[in-house]
């Protein structure tokens, strides 16, 4: 080898290096010094981006859905909440989670399956549609939040007079991340109902448990939670219970371990009363809020969403926020996170500023 080959190119110029990226490209590399900082930010910088859909234009469009699809033939009539900094087959609402709006009219039945992303509902609309899940069967009211864990059988039916319309939210973005999806629908369009009607409710939703209990897993056994007694929390929470930066907020938990409802995702319901004056934070989970009574203003960064219930927003991870009520009765909020898998993996951060 002579002296001249050993030695160090000398700064070569721009035209040499594309025509070596080049070359790595065709080979499945790429030079990471190039991709450092888009990699490896100083603090989360998500896909999505902060978003609000208002409820009177979904209400309208979900309506005529259930004169575009019948039931059996969608399996669940849902419009999908899409964040338009994603792309639109990951089904995303924030990178890891999903949230549609689905309507069941009077006398339909959406076919019992089971799926490993874990779900949530919140009811919106309507009054008497049920769920049923691994054989305990619900009815729902407005406000309801209703679980449907990991690979548990669950059917909806509506048994009443009028379409019930409810908020799902799913981790279905984050399974997929994982390749962790696994389906299967029921033989038949129900499954058998087992248990006393809102059995889990009563058993473990009242700070009592069975003596023996040896359940261990990782999601709350209770299937539903109203909300009158959700909304009753809230009202009766002593003050110094109160968050500078959230106000009134109750968490709904797993009795059995005080942790979240479900392992990838905790859901809130919030009170803000009028005057309250909230600290903004950032968390590093990514959160989806939705307006439930009451009115106010939710401000994402520079954004601020004038909100009305069942308004659908959007906070992404890291992003700077706060709720300002408005008008004279509490602003009513519901939210959900994706703080449980942050936290599993020592993700989770929060600071108020
Ligand atoms: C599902 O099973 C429901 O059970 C709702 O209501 C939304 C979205 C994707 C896959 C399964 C439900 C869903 C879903």
């Amino acid at each position: 080898m002579t002296a001249a080959s050993s030695r160090p190119r000398p700064a070569t110029a721009s035209a040499d290096l594309s025509e070596y990226f080049e070359r790595v490209r065709q080979q499945g590399m790429g030079p990471l010094w190039k991709a450092m900082g888009e990699l490896m930010p100083t603090t989360p910088k998500p896909r999505e981006v902060p978003y609000q859909w208002r409820w009177a234009d979904i209400r309208d469009l979900v309506y005529e859905s259930s004169k575009v699809v019948r039931v059996e033939d969608a399996v669940r009539r849902v419009l999908m909440l899409l964040n338009p900094g994603l792309p639109p087959e990951q089904a995303a609402v924030t990178q890891t989670l999903y949230a549609g709006i689905q309507i069941i009219l009077p006398g339909e039945v959406a076919p019992a399956h089971r799926h490993t992303p874990n779900a949530l509902r919140f009811v919106m609309e309507g009054e008497g549609a049920f769920t049923t899940v691994e054989g305990e069967k619900t009815i729902l009211r407005k406000g309801d939040v209703v679980t449907t864990p990991n690979w548990t059988w669950h059917d909806h039916g509506n048994e009443s007079k009028g379409p019930v319309v409810w908020l799902d939210a799913l981790d279905i973005p984050l399974v997929n991340a994982l390749s962790g999806m696994f389906y299967e629908d029921y033989p038949q369009k129900t499954h058998p109902v087992r248990d006393a009607a809102n059995s889990s409710q009563r058993t473990y939703g009242r700070a009592l448990r069975p003596t023996g209990e040896t359940r261990a897993s990782n999601y709350s056994p209770i299937l539903n939670y109203t909300y009158a007694s959700a909304r009753e929390a809230l009202e009766s929470m002593p003050s110094t219970a109160w968050s500078p930066t959230e106000g009134r907020v109750i968490e709904y938990i797993n009795p059995l371990t005080g942790g979240p409802i479900l392992p990838t995702m905790d859901a809130f319901l919030q009170q803000v009363d009028p005057g309250m004056d909230l600290k903004a934070c950032r968390q590093s989970a990514s959160r989806i809020v939705m307006g439930v009574e009451g009115e106010g203003t939710l401000e994402v960064e520079d954004q601020r969403f004038r909100w009305k219930p069942f308004d659908v927003m959007v906070v992404p991870a890291w992003a700077k926020h706060r709720v300002v009520p408005s008008g004279r009765t509490p602003a009513i909020l519901f939210s959900y996170t994706n703080a449980p898998v942050m936290r599993a993996l020592s993700l989770y951060r929060e600071t108020v500023v």
